[in-house]
């Protein structure tokens, strides 16, 4: 017997997501997406069979193409198209804000909508991020509230965290592990049914809250490792050494093999240009948030704190490097043209969430230069920037590396260089060796390098 999932946000969550189960034997999937400006294309272009996600997705594209065919998949903006869903899973954004609070409008919204038309015995699955404690007292609430059902009872409810990554949607969500947490076994038992049609990797299965906290701890403990790589390139500069040696000795490490699981191997992150992302920004606030909010006790989060600051800082400290390195030319900032190279936060996507680039872009605008953003797959974004490489860089005065695109790995630089009005090159992303551009005229500065 055919069974209904409805999933609500088309995102880069939701639509690998619902293609996947599509494509399942016995299953029937309506995407359910806002008709917002922002996203409310994507309905059309995903009922044409096509794919709204731009950048290299393996196998993305060609499975839309196939569920929409096949008529198991289809997209609309009529919520109450989940009242007879079996399964509803909830891909909605859940983002925050300056000061790290987040904002559950749309979340909320959604948990209405589902209140309002879900039947008994449906299993509803949260999967995106949410700060500790989400489920119980936010989500569960306004569910009940709005049906006038009883979890536990009337219906399931569990928290599924994706760990999806563009450039790899469907790889992650299929041969990656899942933790599966319900409100109750009974929620984790069906909801752990569930994912084993398209999970093909172990399930791990806990409470709801558990799986929350495990989610903004995974990405949190990220972020605290990238900015103790961010600390000790400026280290390594200070000292005058090359800090992706250090980090490749410090890797060479072995885990303990007799005894590998109390002895983690050793896994230095890079230093970088900048943290971007939907995720690794936000999540530290989250679990802060889950904190402040429902922990027994307040813990003040120094450390994950302190370190997204730091973070935070690496788009500065790509305007430090700038300005040696055209004060070695003697040239001012002010009005010089800089060539920043990527927009998006990570290579060879489209995705420009929490992008470093922008407070890099600002921050040289409010010191008067000229700065002009470059980046090969962006197709849309709040702040002007050309595709056209030859106009980025001509009579540039300093290019800026902050995405890895692999369009930026085997550039010409004598051909650059001859374009430019002066050759400083500010590498963010460690993609070209100091000396080899210094021997081709170029100031090189890069992150965790020799000044
Ligand atoms: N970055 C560094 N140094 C590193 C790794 C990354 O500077 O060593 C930067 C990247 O350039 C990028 C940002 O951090 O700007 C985030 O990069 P990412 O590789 O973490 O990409 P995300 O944010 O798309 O993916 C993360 C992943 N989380 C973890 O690996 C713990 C992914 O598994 C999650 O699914 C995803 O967040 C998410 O959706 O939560």
């Amino acid at each position: 017997m055919s069974k209904k999932i409805a999933v609500f946000g088309m995102g880069y969550v939701g639509i690998p997501a619902a293609a996947l189960f599509a494509d399942v034997e016995g299953f029937t999937v309506v995407g359910i997406q806002r008709r917002s400006k922002r996203s409310g294309w994507k309905i059309d272009l995903l009922n044409k069979g096509k794919n709204p996600i731009g950048g290299d997705e393996p196998g993305l594209s060609e499975l839309i193409e196939r569920v929409v065919k096949k008529e198991t998949f289809r997209v609309t903006d009529d919520f109450t198209e989940c009242k007879d869903a079996d399964i509803i899973l909830i891909d909605v954004q859940t983002p925050t804000d300056e000061n790290g609070i987040p904002h559950y409008e749309s979340l909320k919204e959604v948990c209405k909508q589902i209140g309002q038309n879900m039947k008994k015995n449906v299993l509803i699955v949260i999967e995106s991020t949410v700060a500790p404690g989400t489920t119980d007292h936010i989500v569960k609430p306004i569910l009940e509230e709005y049906s006038g059902l009883q979890t536990g009872i009337d219906f399931s409810l569990a928290f599924s965290y994706e760990r999806v990554m563009v450039g790899r949607l469907l790889y992650n969500i299929t041969k990656l592990p899942r933790i599966v947490g319900g409100i109750d076994e009974e929620s984790t038992r069906k909801a752990l049914n569930l994912y084993r049609n398209i999970v093909h990797a172990e399930l791990h299965s806990t409470g709801a809250l558990t799986a929350e906290i495990a989610k903004v701890v995974e990405n949190t403990y990220r972020d605290v490792n990238i900015a103790f790589a961010n600390e000790i390139a400026l280290m390594c500069e200070s000292l005058g050494v090359d800090v992706f040696k250090v980090r490749e000795l410090v890797n060479t490490l072995p885990n303990d093999p007799s005894n590998p699981s109390t002895n983690p191997v050793r896994n230095m992150h890079f230093p970088g240009a900048g943290v971007g992302g939907h995720c690794l920004p936000k999540d530290p606030w989250l679990l802060k948030f889950g904190v402040d909010t429902y922990g027994k006790f307040k813990v003040e989060p120094n450390l994950i704190v302190t370190s997204r600051k730091l973070n935070l800082f690496m788009p500065m400290h790509m305007i430090d490097l700038l300005e040696e390195g055209l004060n070695e030319a003697g040239i001012k900032l002010i009005d010089a043209k800089v060539t920043i190279l990527g927009v998006a936060f990570l290579e060879n996507s489209d995705d420009t969430r929490n992008t470093p680039s922008k407070p890099l872009y600002e921050e040289l605008k409010k010191k008067q230069a000229k700065p002009v953003l470059h980046d090969p797959y962006v197709r849309e974004f709040e702040i002007p920037f050309t595709k056209d490489f030859n106009e980025a860089i001509t009579d540039s005065d300093a290019i800026i590396i902050v995405t890895k695109h692999k369009d930026y790995f085997n550039l010409d630089l004598s051909k650059i260089k001859n374009k430019m009005r002066n050759p400083i090159l500010i590498d963010g992303r460690n993609i070209y060796d100091k000396e080899k551009c210094e021997k081709l005229g170029f100031i090189y500065k890069g992150v965790g390098k020799p000044h």
